[in-house]
C-alpha cells in the first residue's frame, strides 16, 4: 500500500514546527490513510492539553470529575464491562519463527497477522480523532531508556500515558530529526458513522494484542483499558523491550525497584519479581515497623526494570514508567499507606465504585458506604451481593506523588542493584526466605517459581500456576532462551569482575490449618529484607539447607514483634514430602518448556531430587 499517495486521505496532516521527524511524519501519514480518522492531534503533554481532554471526556461520558474538595483534580472512568482486563489469549508474539516465541506465547506468521490487522484497522478511526503520543520510557536522554510513539484514537489512553510515562513534546527533541522509537498502533475499534452517537467506553469485541519483535513494533486493537491500550507499559517495557535487551545484553523485569536504607545510612537497591496478586506495589511502599528505627525503604519503581550492567558488570536499573497503574481493591492505610497518600489528588480512577459525596470507595478501602454507584453505573448498597468495584479496578497516578519516592529514582544512570528478589504466594511448601548460593541456583528459583490463585479466579483456589520469573505473560520471545539470556549475564557478570547480585527467595503466604496467614507481612517484611542486607554484608548468619541458606531464629530482629520460634519453623522448614511433588511439578513445566531449555538449570534439579532422596 502506497499510503503517503492516497487519494483517500482528506484529513489534515500537517504536523507542528517542533516535530522535525520525516520517517515519523511520514509513518502517521501513512496509518492516518489507512484508518481514516477525522482529524490528527499531536499530542504535547501540556497540562492545558491534559484538562481539555478530560473536560472533553467528562462531557461525553467517559469520565466523572470527582468532587474537588474529596478528591481534587481527579476523575472516575467506567468501562465496558466486556473490557476489564489484559487478554492474555489474544495477545501474540509475531517472530518469523514460532520457536522465537516459544511455548508459553500465542504465535501467528507475522505476514498473516499484517493482513488481518490491515484488514481490521482499515477505516477503524472514522468519526474519530488520531493522537499522536510521544513518549519516552525512561528518564528523558537516559542511555537506559528508550522513546515510544502511540498513535491512539482514545483521549483516555492519551491521559494516562500522560501520568505513565515521560510524554509530550520534549521527547521531540531527544527524538531529533531521525532518532530511533518503536512505532505503537491502537485503536478501540469503533469507528462511527457520520451522526452516530458516540459509547462512553468505545471498544471492540474483537481483540488484537501483537507485538513484532524483530521488526519492534506494536499493533493493539479492540480493547480501551490497561495494559492493552497503554502500549508503554507491558507491550513495549516488557514483551518490546525484553527482546531488545535479549540482541544487546541487558534485562526488561516485571520488577519493582526499591532503595533500602539503614540506621548507619548504607543504601543498597534491591529488584524484585513478584506475580500478580501478591502485593508487588505494596512491597516497593513499604513502611517499616516503628520497632526497627532508622530503617526506610523508598520506590523507585512499582512494576517494571530496565537493568543494564556497566564496563565493571555492575547492574544499574531504572524504572521505564512515570506513574503508577495499580489495582485499588485491598488498597488501604494499613497495606499501603504511601499509596493511599498518593491518591489525594490528580487521579484517573477507572472501574471503582463512585460514592454519593462524590468520592471512590472500593473493597478493601475501609467501612462500606451505605449507598454508592458500582463500577457498572448501578445502585450498590452492602447488602447488594455484588462488588462495588471491579476486582481489577485501578488508579492511575503520577509517581513523584508518592511520598515515598526515592531521591534517586528518576536519575538517568539509574541505581544500582544488590539484591534480586523472587516470591510467589503459596500456602505451604516454599519457606520464607532463602538465599541462592550462586546465580544458577537463583535462576532456577525464579525459573520454576509458582504463585497460588486467589478468589478472584472461581473454583481455582490453591492451585499453584507456574510464572517464571513472573515473565509469563511478558516474554517477548521463547522462556527457555529468556532463562539462558540470564545464565549468560550472570556468567558476564563475573568476567567483567563484579560481585553478583545476590539471589532470594520469598514466600510471605503460607498459611495454618484454619487458613490464616503465619507470617505478619506487610511492613514486618522489612526484618526479611534486613537480613538479606545484612547477609549481602557479610554480618548476618544464616544456614544451609537442600536449597540454599535461610536465616535461623536469632538470625532474624524480633523487636516489638510477637512471633514465636515454633511459629518460624513452620514457616521456615523443608517438608520433604511436599517438596517432592514441588519438583515434580518443576520437572512439569520443564517437560513444556524442554525446547532450549539450559542444561544447568535441569542440572540443578538432578542435583535437588538426588539430595532430596539422600
Ligand atoms: O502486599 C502484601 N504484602 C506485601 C507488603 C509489603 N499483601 C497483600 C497481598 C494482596 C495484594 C500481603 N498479604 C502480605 C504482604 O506481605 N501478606 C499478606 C497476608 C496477610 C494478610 C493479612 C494479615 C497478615 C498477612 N494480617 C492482618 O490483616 C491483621
Ligand atoms: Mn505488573
Amino acid at each position: 500500500m502506497n499510503a503517503a499517495a492516497s487519494p483517500s486521505l482528506s484529513v489534515d496532516i500537517q504536523a507542528p514546527q517542533w516535530v522535525r521527524h520525516e520517517r515519523l511524519k511520514a509513518w502517521v501519514a501513512e496509518i492516518a490513510s489507512l484508518t481514516q480518522p477525522d482529524r490528527i492531534e499531536w499530542c504535547d503533554g501540556s497540562q492545558e492539553e491534559y484538562d481539555r481532554l478530560c473536560d472533553q471526556m467528562v462531557k461525553a461520558g467517559t469520565l466523572r470529575r470527582l468532587n474537588p474538595q474529596k478528591r481534587p483534580n481527579s476523575y472516575l472512568a467506567w468501562s465496558d464491562p466486556s473490557d476489564v482486563a489484559r487478554v492474555e489469549d489474544r495477545t501474540f508474539i509475531c517472530s518469523q519463527r514460532k520457536e522465537d516465541a516459544g511455548p508459553t506465547n500465542n504465535w501467528t506468521d507475522p505476514a498473516e497477522m499484517r493482513q488481518t490487522l490491515a484488514g481490521l484497522f482499515a477505516g477503524c478511526m472514522r468519526g474519530r480523532t488520531l493522537y499522536v503520543i510521544p513518549f519516552s520510557m525512561g528518564p528523558l536522554g537516559s542511555p537506559i531508556a528508550q522513546i515510544g510513539v502511540e498513535l491512539s484514537d482514545s483521549p483516555y489512553v492519551v491521559t494516562n500515558m500522560r501520568i505513565m510515562t515521560r510524554m509530550g513534546r520534549k521527547v521531540y527533541d531527544v527524538l531529533g530529526a531521525d532518532g530511533e522509537f518503536v512505532p505503537c498502533v491502537h485503536s478501540v475499534g469503533a469507528p462511527l458513522k457520520p451522526g452516530q452517537q458516540d459509547v462512553a467506553w468505545p471498544c471492540n469485541q474483537t481483540k488484537y494484542i501483537v507485538h513484532y519483535p524483530e521488526t519492534r513494533e506494536i499493533w493493539s486493537f479492540g480493547s480501551g483499558y490497561g495494559g492493552n491500550a497503554l502500549l508503554g507499559k507491558k507491550c513495549l517495557a516488557l514483551r518490546i523491550a525484553s527482546s531488545m535487551g535479549r540482541e544487546e545484553g541487558w534485562l526488561a523485569e516485571h520488577m519493582l525497584i526499591l532503595g533500602v536504607t539503614s540506621p548507619e545510612g548504607k543504601k543498597m537497591h534491591v529488584a524484585a519479581a513478584f506475580p500478580s496478586a501478591c502485593g508487588k506495589t505494596n512491597f516497593a511502599m513499604m513502611i517499616p515497623p516503628a520497632a526497627l528505627p532508622g530503617w526506610k525503604v523508598t520506590t523507585i519503581g512499582d512494576d517494571i526494570a530496565w537493568i543494564k550492567p556497566n564496563a565493571q558488570g555492575r547492574l544499574y536499573a531504572i524504572n521505564p514508567e512515570a506513574g503508577y497503574f495499580g489495582v485499588a481493591p485491598g488498597t488501604n492505610e494499613k497495606t499501603n499507606y504511601n499509596c493511599m497518600a498518593s491518591l489525594r489528588e490528580n487521579v484517573i480512577f477507572t472501574n471503582v465504585a463512585l460514592t454519593d459525596d462524590g468520592d471512590v470507595w472500593w473493597e478493601g478501602m475501609g467501612p462500606a458506604p451505605d449507598h454508592c454507584i458500582d463500577w457498572q453505573g448501578k445502585d450498590w448498597t452492602p447488602d447488594s451481593g455484588r462488588k462495588a468495584a471491579h476486582p481489577n479496578a485501578r488508579f492511575t497516578v503520577a509517581a513523584d506523588q508518592n511520598p515515598a519516592i526515592d531521591p534517586e529514582w528518576d536519575n538517568p544512570a539509574g541505581v544500582a542493584i544488590d539484591a534480586f528478589i523472587f516470591g510467589g504466594r503459596r500456602s505451604d511448601t516454599v519457606p520464607l526466605v532463602t538465599q541462592a548460593r550462586n546465580w544458577v541456583e537463583g535462576v532456577y528459583m525464579a525459573a520454576t517459581m509458582g504463585s497460588e490463585t486467589t478468589a478472584a479466579a472461581v473454583g481455582q483456589q490453591g492451585v499453584v500456576r507456574r510464572d517464571p520469573f513472573a515473565m509469563l505473560p511478558f516474554c517477548g520471545y521463547n522462556m527457555s532462551d529468556y532463562f539462558q539470556h540470564w545464565l549468560e549475564l550472570g556468567r558476564k557478570l563475573k568476567q567483567a569482575g563484579a560481585v553478583q547480585p545476590a539471589i532470594f527467595c520469598v514466600n510471605w503466604f503460607q498459611t495454618d490449618e484454619q487458613g490464616r496467614f503465619i507470617w505478619p507481612g506487610f511492613g514486618e517484611n522489612m526484618r526479611v529484607l534486613k537480613w538479606m542486607l545484612e547477609r549481602i554484608q557479610g554480618g548476618a548468619d544464616g544456614e544451609e539447607n537442600l536449597f540454599g541458606i535461610s536465616p535461623q531464629y536469632q538470625d532474624i530482629t524480633w523487636d516489638g514483634l510477637d512471633f514465636t520460634a515454633e511459629q518460624f519453623q513452620v514457616i521456615t522448614r523443608i517438608d520433604p514430602e511436599a517438596w517432592n511433588k514441588e519438583l515434580q511439578l518443576h520437572t512439569e513445566l520443564f517437560e513444556k518448556l524442554q525446547q532450549g531449555l539450559p542444561a544447568e538449570l535441569v542440572q540443578v534439579q538432578n542435583r535437588l531430587r538426588q539430595q532430596l532422596e539422600a
